[in-house]
């Protein structure tokens, strides 16, 4: 009813789909149950980790593109979820698509694939709790995205489900003791992840951050340059 015309800050207009408020009610709850996350330093020590796991979900990835172009598509994607076990309704599944296509292809690749799965994750776990733990059945896999649920519900001081840049430069300021240039690296690596530039990171966001900084994309790019020779 009322209040509908009032302008509100930018901040109070987040989430802007239906998908991100559930994540960010995810995230919210993550947060508050605390995190085994000690600081963002030990996150980036698991980079390595991190980028051999998601090279393992290549085959997989693979696998689910039926007809090979190099992208799943909605219909190859609901087939994936159905093998999976992973029990999603159909509009939910679009909407995932939808939302982690950001090249706008109408494909999943390589690294939107990897997001994508991580969101499962992320709202399975949610539905479930314990039970759900193993059950996209790949252990090793679910390990990496826990870890990512972790280090983002690290970030998210005050357990609204986003990453502000204030939050992102304490998180690096508690760890890195002293260190001038502390501060200049949170900016960037906030930048970085913070596309549509409002200020605020949401899971995907970090996700995505997550996939360049591992290095995923060169993953993609070197399988091209190969190609060529
Ligand atoms: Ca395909
Ligand atoms: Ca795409
Ligand atoms: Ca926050």
């Amino acid at each position: 009813m009322g209040g509908a015309l009032g302008k509100s800050p930018r901040k109070d207009c987040l989430p802007e789909t239906k998908l991100e408020a559930k994540m960010a009610e995810a995230i919210q709850r993550r947060a508050s149950a605390g995190t085994a996350t000690k600081s963002f330093n030990s996150v980036i020590l698991k980079f390595q980790k991190i980028d051999e796991s998601f090279r393992k979900l290549k085959a997989i990835f693979e696998g689910f593109d039926e007809d090979k172009n190099g992208v799943i598509d909605q219909e190859e994607l609901k087939r994936c979820f159905f093998k999976l076990e992973i029990s999603f309704a159909e509009d939910e599944i679009i909407d995932l698509f939808r939302a982690c296509d950001i090249n706008n292809d109408m494909g999943m690749n390589f690294n939107e694939f990897i997001v994508l799965l991580c969101i499962v994750y992320l709202l399975k776990e949610d539905i479930t709790s314990a039970q759900a733990k193993t059950s996209m059945g790949m252990p090793d896999l679910e390990a990496t995205f826990e870890t990512l649920v972790d280090a983002f519900a690290f970030l998210d001081k005050n357990k609204d489900g986003y990453v502000s840049k204030s939050e992102m430069i304490d998180a690096v300021n508690e760890t890195a003791t002293g260190e001038r240039s502390s501060g200049r690296i949170a900016m960037k690596r906030f930048e970085e992840m913070d596309w549509d530039k409002n200020g605020m990171v949401n899971f995907k966001e970090f996700l995505f951050a997550f996939t360049r900084w591992v290095g995923i994309d060169e993953l993609e790019d070197e399988d091209e340059g190969e190609r060529k020779d």
